[in-house]
């Protein structure tokens, strides 16, 4: 062992704690994670800080390193749970009294991306919020019989995928028709949080800094009307939502015919390519939703960088894509979102 692994880091700033808390977590030493943290508190470091620029930044690069196919999914998650470790080191030495108003922290319906919530949820008790965090994956229903209990000034709600968007609208809509603005925040809510706007949030903001921000300045916002946005589906959105599990065996059983490889998949990669066509129809429903074809040109992009760094080629998404085309094309809105899709994939 050196001497930069065994003496505790006396700031963030030494050129390599990051290096060091990383790979921590990646041997899933959560006692030599937390002493990280701890040492670095006991020397003054701000939480805020550790919260951020070490526990935030190094999930972010746990995510790098599993889609560039470096980390298994059973070290990403190892590693997540650490993460939550040492988050809860840092909220146990930082009790801050409520100050300012209490608020509601959730993820949407099937959202299970808990821990930026969570680090979202601890920045605001330090800056003096009450916060009721409930986690993952809140069914609006629970939501709003939350809200009835507790009355708050205000739910932040949490999307980092974007196939959540139609149960996050429900949620806004839900929310803002008892009286309580969301603010809203996850890579989900799309650039500049555009698709937030859309579903009828109130605010929006990039990150926890910029949450604090803007709550700071004017709030509750003035309510406007909650059904502003009504329902955003078409009858294109309804058919793919309605028949999603058809559309994708169909795609699953002609894809062994157009494209060999798969008739020779192990049962891991039949199931993954099972998975990654439903992502398919989950990002292509949820462009529908918002009538942005963004939702899924990223999502391409995104597929395509994860399935080349497990040796797949993207001509084998490309034939996914023309096999859900094929299964569309009654559906001009659908088809036009694909080919851009494809597209996407061809620059
Ligand atoms: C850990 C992790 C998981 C864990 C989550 C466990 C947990 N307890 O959180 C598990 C294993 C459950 C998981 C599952 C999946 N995941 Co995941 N996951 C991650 C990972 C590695 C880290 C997430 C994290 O903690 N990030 C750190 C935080 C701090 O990031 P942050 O975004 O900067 O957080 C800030 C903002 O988002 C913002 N914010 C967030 N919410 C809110 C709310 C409000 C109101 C505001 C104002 C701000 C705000 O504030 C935060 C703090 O500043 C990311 C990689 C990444 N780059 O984030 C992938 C990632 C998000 N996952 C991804 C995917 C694809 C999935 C799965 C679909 C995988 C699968 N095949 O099943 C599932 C989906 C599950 C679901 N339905 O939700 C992709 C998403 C890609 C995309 N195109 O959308 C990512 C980006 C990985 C990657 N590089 O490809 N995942």
């Amino acid at each position: 062992m050196t001497a930069s692994t065994t003496t505790p880091p006396r700031s963030l700033d030494d050129p390599d704690v990051g290096e060091r808390y990383l790979r921590l977590v990646g041997d899933g030493d959560e006692y030599g994670a937390v002493e990280i943290v701890t040492a670095l508190l006991d020397n003054g470091a701000d939480p805020a800080r550790v919260m951020l620029d070490l526990i935030a930044r190094t999930q972010s690069r746990v995510g790098e390193l599993w889609a560039a196919n470096e980390w298994s999914i059973a070290r990403e998650h190892a590693a997540t749970a650490i993460s939550e470790r040492a988050l809860a080191a840092v909220s146990a030495r930082s009790a801050v009294r409520p100050t300012r108003g209490r608020i509601t922290v959730a993820c949407v319906d099937g959202e299970w991306h808990a821990l930026p919530v969570r680090i979202l949820g601890e920045m605001l008790r330090l800056d003096g919020w009450r916060v009721d965090f409930l986690g993952a994956n809140v069914p609006g229903p629970h939501l709003v019989t939350h809200l009835h209990q507790t009355g708050p000034d205000a739910v932040a709600l949490s999307c980092m995928l974007a196939t959540r968007l139609p149960r996050a609208h429900a949620a806004i809509t839900a929310c803002r028709s008892v009286g309580v603005p969301v603010i809203a925040g996850g890579p989900g809510f799309g650039p500049e949080g555009r698709w937030a706007h859309r579903l009828g949030a109130d605010a929006w903001a990039p990150d926890a800094e910029g949450a604090i921000r803007r709550l700071a300045r004017e709030w509750p916002p003035p309510i406007e009307d909650p059904y502003r946005t009504g329902f955003l589906g078409d009858d294109e959105y309804t058919y793919l939502m309605r028949h999603r599990g058809e559309l994708v065996q169909t795609a699953m059983t002609r894809l062994t015919a157009a494209y060999p490889p798969t008739g020779s998949y192990s049962r891991r990669q039949h199931d993954s390519t099972l998975e990654d066509l439903g992502h398919v129809v989950d990002f292509l429903a949820a462009a529908l939703y918002v009538a942005d074809e963004q939702v899924f040109t990223d999502f391409v992009a995104w597929t395509a960088a994860v399935l080349e760094a497990r040796e797949v080629p993207p001509v084998a998404l490309q034939i996914g894509l023309t096999l859900m085309r094929d299964q569309l094309r009654d559906y001009p809105a659908a088809i036009a979102i694909i080919d851009a899709g494809v597209a996407t994939l061809r620059r």
